[in-house]
């Protein structure tokens, strides 16, 4: 009896699993865990046939050649692969190989070499690599040493390869020449034309660099760039695609969300999250809705004109697969998965993406029929996957291996297809198949991975800067695929020893019985305080600034902007002063400052007393500021007076480039030097002497700083020659503070040269 039983309860699974299949075949197939954990360790092997066909083949060069096993230098000569793919090891598990490379890495890798390196390329890959393998120190297992992980041997390589690169920054616009000689700095003779992704992808890097060092020159510099570029959009909120840093004039036209400009409007994105920057969310919402006015058709992306908008190339081209994914992102999964059907399309009709793809045409755009086995499209699915789980996207990500595996494979590696409608193979495996594309492919069949944590669990860990919850899931990954924990680079900033002070102070000083006091009190003195500054407005509209620190002008500006939001003084007053504080180095580094921190930490633990201090020292601005500073200028139309304390601004740049030590002290007795300026600012008479030229001067210099822009007073700048000296200098005085008002800060873009694009003239840098 039982035999007949299981025969069609067999029958019955049969016609289930058929039904399934077919189904499957149109909705997307269910996948089982096993499944899924299939396809990771065919991600893993593919990974792995690759990596070690570079070390055993192509290291120390850059990349491997697949074709003839062998390697070769490219962007660098920095054995680039081995740097871009360290922290893929970390992500598929493998601590011990990360572990050795790490050590290798930290013990071979020189930068000090005469070399003529692409500024964007040497940022994502190296830079990028270096600082999220350093954050994954702890997690593979790594020794730490003690001030991790704000210090560290990869570290220690990420700010020398950073500052080789700085020079490049040191233009009139802010914005970056595109090579740099990682010796010598900017080639004599060296273009200034660059593309747009080159100037505004830097912003993810260079933050996690300077917060985790304590050296706010970096981020300073990638911010200005971003300020840069928005500056000089058209004037129907469009960007081209190259840039003549020189002079901030367009030299290629066509606004696009694709190469060339892809990844600032990604850093817009991903910056303006990671680090809380509102401006550039704002920023690149004004850039969506020029996308979706001009360029966006039934789901597809062209590319158009961008100062009269008419599209010039009605293309889709591979980088654009990005775009999905920021969409997700923002919420809009929607939209996401609309376009992203449209880009799997093309995957589907030649198992690849090619370079362009003439959407009218449906077919790939001649002269650029290769796919170099890039990871946009894996990217964005890996996103939506997250977002949705759908399993279509599984599907498509079950075809991306399927197609590398079948017809890119090689003896030793994996090889770029050369031409996407026959798929011949070219001698060359880009190191983003190891930094980017078998990691997005991994993370997408490993639910499970650390780098998906929701938050739910954490590391918690002793720092210099006390206790810290790393490893919480607050990972960002840069434009070439290197998470970054911002957990752990908020545990280096200032802020958060600026927190925690004020936390432990509240803990501290909590009464419950008189709470009510305090609340009654603090509200008296807000209000007085309130109505104070409401009688000064009425009497006159200036405002006033002090120092070089723009921060107090920028708040300033933005308080007497917001007259009706009043209410939030107070609290935006502590806010912004801790922003100031963001770098102060952390001095635990130093041992012989142990007693000195401990005072200071003392201070700083009453804090309530220290920003009532500097609170009231703002509120008396206005009578006070006049004494200390050498000049005061006046920008015209917005009715700002601004005086710039001179001495501030020139603070020791040589001592910053030595070492950290020095920095620290710099920085320290920068930060001391402004207390002191403010303490000073109550009780100097209101005695001003000033020249004019010292006025136009610091005009120049204050507008400069507020455009992002060099304007220079005369026209002798024929023979710039950038340096890092003069940059930080310029640097020194611009400002950390991201709560700008465009509309103030903006110069009138400059009247750009038309000059209509030509298929083929976009990215010849690519
Ligand atoms: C780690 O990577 C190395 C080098 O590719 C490999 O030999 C080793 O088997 C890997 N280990 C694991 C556990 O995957
Ligand atoms: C770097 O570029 C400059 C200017 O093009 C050139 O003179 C120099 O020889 C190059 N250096 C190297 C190492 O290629
Ligand atoms: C987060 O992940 C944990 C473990 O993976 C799970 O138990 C929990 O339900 C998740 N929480 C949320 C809010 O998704
Ligand atoms: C701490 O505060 C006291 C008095 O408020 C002051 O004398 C001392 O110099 C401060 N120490 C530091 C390191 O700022
Ligand atoms: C810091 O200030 C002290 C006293 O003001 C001075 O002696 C010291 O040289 C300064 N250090 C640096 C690095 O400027
Ligand atoms: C500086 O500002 C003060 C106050 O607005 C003004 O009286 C003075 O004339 C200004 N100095 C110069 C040199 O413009
Ligand atoms: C917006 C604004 O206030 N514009 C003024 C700028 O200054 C010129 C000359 O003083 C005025 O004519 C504008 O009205």
């Amino acid at each position: 009896m039982a035999a007949p039983v299981k025969r069609q309860y067999v029958a019955v699974i049969i016609v289930f699993v058929a039904l399934f299949e077919l189904a499957g075949s149109h909705l997307g197939k269910a996948y089982s865990k096993d499944d899924i954990l299939k396809y990771r360790g065919k991600v893993e092997k593919m990974f792995h046939h690759a990596y070690d066909g570079y070390i055993k083949y192509a290291y120390p060069y850059d990349e491997l050649r697949p074709l003839t096993c062998d390697g070769h230098d490219t962007w660098g000569s920095y054995s680039l692969t081995l740097i871009d793919a360290l922290d893929t090891l970390a992500i598929m598990g493998n601590y011990t190989e990360f572990q050795r490379v790490a050590k290798l890495v930290s013990n071979m890798i020189n930068f000090d070499i005469d070399i003529n390196a692409s500024v964007f390329e040497t940022n994502i890959r190296i830079l990028g690599g270096l600082l999220s393998a350093h954050l994954l120190y702890k997690k593979t297992g790594m020794e730490l040493e003690p001030g991790w992980p704000c210090s560290g041997p990869l570290l220690r390589l990420a700010e020398d390869v950073a500052r080789r690169i700085l020079p490049a920054f040191d233009t009139q616009t802010g914005m970056p020449y595109g090579t740099v000689n990682l010796r010598h700095g900017v080639p004599k003779g060296e273009t200034t034309v660059t593309c747009t992704a080159g100037v505004g992808t830097f912003l993810i890097e260079f933050g996690t660099l300077s917060r985790l060092t304590g050296d706010p020159v970096f981020e300073k510099v990638a911010m200005r760039a971003l300020r840069a570029l928005w500056n000089v959009r058209s004037p129907i909120g469009m960007v081209g695609n190259h840039v003549d840093v020189k002079t901030g004039k367009w030299t290629a036209l066509d606004f696009g969300i694709g190469g060339g400009i892809d990844s600032y409007f990604e850093y817009l994105v991903k910056g303006g999250i990671m680090f809380n920057i509102p401006e550039l969310l704002d920023n690149f919402h004004e850039y969506h809705a020029a996308v979706k006015k001009y360029i966006k058709r039934d789901d597809w992306y062209m590319w158009a004109n961008m100062n009269k908008g008419g599209i010039t190339l009605p293309m889709f081209t591979s980088l654009d697969a990005y775009w999905p994914g920021i969409l997700s992102m923002l919420g809009d999964n929607d939209q996401a998965m609309k376009t992203l059907h449209n880009f799997h399309q093309v995957w589907k009709q030649y198992g690849f993406t090619p370079e362009y793809y003439n959407i009218p045409k449906n077919e790939a755009h001649k002269g650029r029929e290769g796919y170099p086995l890039r990871p946009e499209l894996i990217e964005s699915v890996m996103y939506l996957y997250r977002a949705t789980k759908d399993p279509f996207l599984l599907d498509i990500g079950v075809d991306i291996i399927e197609a590398i595996e079948q017809s890119t494979k090689t003896k030793c590696g994996y090889a770029t297809v050369k031409d996407v409608n026959n798929h011949l193979l070219e001698n060359r495996m880009e190191s983003f198949f190891l930094a980017e594309t078998t990691k997005y492919l991994y993370l997408l069949f490993d639910p499970d991975n650390f780098i998906h944590n929701n938050g739910s669990s954490g590391t918690v860990i002793q720092t210099p800067n006390g206790e810290c919850v790393i490893d919480a899931g607050g990972y960002f990954f840069t434009t070439e695929a290197h998470p970054i924990d911002s957990a752990a680079v908020y545990c280096c900033s200032a802020a958060k020893k600026e927190d925690d002070a004020i936390l432990q102070g509240m803990h501290d000083n909590l009464d419950l019985l008189s709470l009510l006091d305090i609340l009654d009190s603090t509200e008296t003195i807000i209000g007085e305080k309130l109505i104070l500054k409401q009688k000064k407005e009425e009497k006159s509209q200036k405002l006033k600034g002090e120092t070089g620190t723009n921060d107090e002008f920028e708040k300033l500006v933005e308080n007497n902007e917001n007259l009706d939001e009043k209410k939030n003084i107070e609290k935006e007053k502590t806010k912004d002063v801790k922003d100031e504080n963001i770098y102060m180095k952390n001095e635990n580094e130093k041992k012989e400052n142990v007693e000195e921190r401990n005072i200071k930490e003392e201070n700083v633990s009453k804090n309530n007393n220290n920003m009532d201090v500097k609170k009231d020292n703002l509120d008396n601005k206005e009578e006070s500021l006049d004494s200390v500073t050498s000049d005061n200028i006046s920008k015209t139309n917005s009715s700002i007076k601004v005086n710039i304390d001179l001495k501030n601004s020139e603070l020791t740049t040589s001592e910053k480039l030595e070492s950290k030590h020095s920095q620290s002290e710099s920085t320290d007795n920068q930060s001391k030097n402004s207390n002191t300026a403010i303490k000073e600012l109550t009780i100097l008479p209101k005695q001003v002497k000033q020249t004019s030229q010292t006025n136009l001067n610091s005009l120049v210099q204050l507008l400069s700083l507020l455009s992002g822009k060099e304007i220079t007073a005369d026209k002798k700048d024929a023979e710039w020659v950038p340096d890092v000296n003069h940059l930080y200098q310029v640097m020194q005085m611009y400002s950390n503070v991201y709560k700008v008002k465009p509309e103030l800060m903006m110069c009138k873009a400059q009247p750009f040269h038309m000059r209509w694009s030509v298929n083929g003239e976009m990215f010849e840098e690519e």
